[in-house]
């Protein structure tokens, strides 16, 4: 029996289109959208990122709640609205009845997104970095973690930020179960740079190969993501310790502000943005394409062992 999605979620006729010809699908999330990168830079990537996917043989599914409901694939005119919605809601995970039940919009984050992606049946997802454990705050654990663990997606980032504690967040990925792959590389990426001095748990060099590693994993029963990490761009990736500078700046400014909780990512985000200048933003724009790129190209190799089995 197919399953159906619940009403509360609503699939673009793209999407009902490329899954029912079997056709790669690629979940973007939105919280990058509302709450990642200023405006007008936003929309240009919201649209730059889908464009990169239809470029690599897949359909784009970009995520977000709308009007109290999840909406998977966004016309250009709902991405537009998106990036323009004034107070904004980012929505995680415990967001999603309160945004539902009260008609809310607002871009979803990691975890949202995956949990709204592994709904639909969607087994790839790129993002630019999840959350982690923050740094100094090792009780204030992003909720894409755990959610990691419990969602079959594969997961392209380009590791985590270093405004969070790495070595804690590989920690607790493999807690949760999340094998952390290296793209091309051997090293955990630390967003805007390309090495953060901790090793990955396997390296691959091609998209098939990561895509077996996942299929295998959820043939064989387990539950959960697979992470697969990709290095920003080399042309754009940062010098490490201009970045820590602005990061330790970014902290001190946190924590003397009594800036906590939800707002705590997009702050340490903002800031780390402002006192980098255009350098970071254009990192950030370069390994979200890129990521995107990748993404693509996973989504096409697991070929039709890696489409839906619930429509
Ligand atoms: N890290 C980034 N860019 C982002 C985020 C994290 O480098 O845009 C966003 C993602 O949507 C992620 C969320 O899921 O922040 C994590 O927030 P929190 O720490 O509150 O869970
Ligand atoms: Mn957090």
């Amino acid at each position: 029996m197919p399953h159906q999605l619940p009403e509360m979620y609503s699939l673009s006729k793209n999407l009902i289109y490329a899954q029912q010809t079997g056709s790669p699908i690629v979940a973007l999330e939105s919280a990058v959208i509302t709450h990642g990168l200023p405006r007008p830079e936003n929309l240009n990537l919201a649209r730059d990122l889908e464009e990169m996917v239809l470029q690599n043989g897949a359909t784009p599914a970009t995520i977000a709640v709308l009007d109290g409901k999840v909406r998977i694939g966004l016309s250009d005119e709902e991405l537009e609205r998106l990036a323009n919605l004034d107070g904004t809601r980012k929505i995680s995970l415990r967001d999603i009845g309160i945004a539902l039940a009260r008609g809310f919009s607002g871009g979803t984050t990691v975890a949202a997104t995956l949990f709204a992606a592994e709904q639909a049946g969607i087994r790839v997802f790129a993002t630019g970095g999840i959350g982690g454990v923050h740094r100094g705050a090792p009780f204030d654990v992003s909720a894409d973690l755990p959610q990691l663990g419990k969602s079959q997606v594969l997961v392209v980032c380009a590791g985590a930020k270093s405004i969070l504690d790495l070595p804690a967040t590989l920690e607790v990925l493999e807690t949760q179960g999340v094998p952390v792959i290296g793209y091309q590389t051997d090293e955990f990426p630390a967003f805007y740079t390309r090495e953060s001095g901790l090793p990955v748990d396997c390296r691959v060099d091609t998209p098939e190969e990561a895509a077996q590693i996942a299929l295998e994993a959820w043939d064989a029963g387990l539950q959960s993501a697979v992470l697969l990490v990709v290095p920003p761009p080399a042309e754009s990736a940062m010098d490490a310790s201009v970045m820590e500078k602005a990061i330790q700046q970014a902290l001190e400014e946190a924590e003397s502000q009594g800036v906590h909780g939800s707002a705590t990512t997009p702050f340490l985000l903002s800031r780390v943005a402002q006192l980098t200048g255009g350098e970071s933003l254009h990192a950030n724009l370069a390994l979200l394409k890129n990521n995107a790129r990748v993404a693509a190209r996973v989504a096409a190799s697991m070929g039709k062992s890696g489409q839906s089995k619930i429509f």
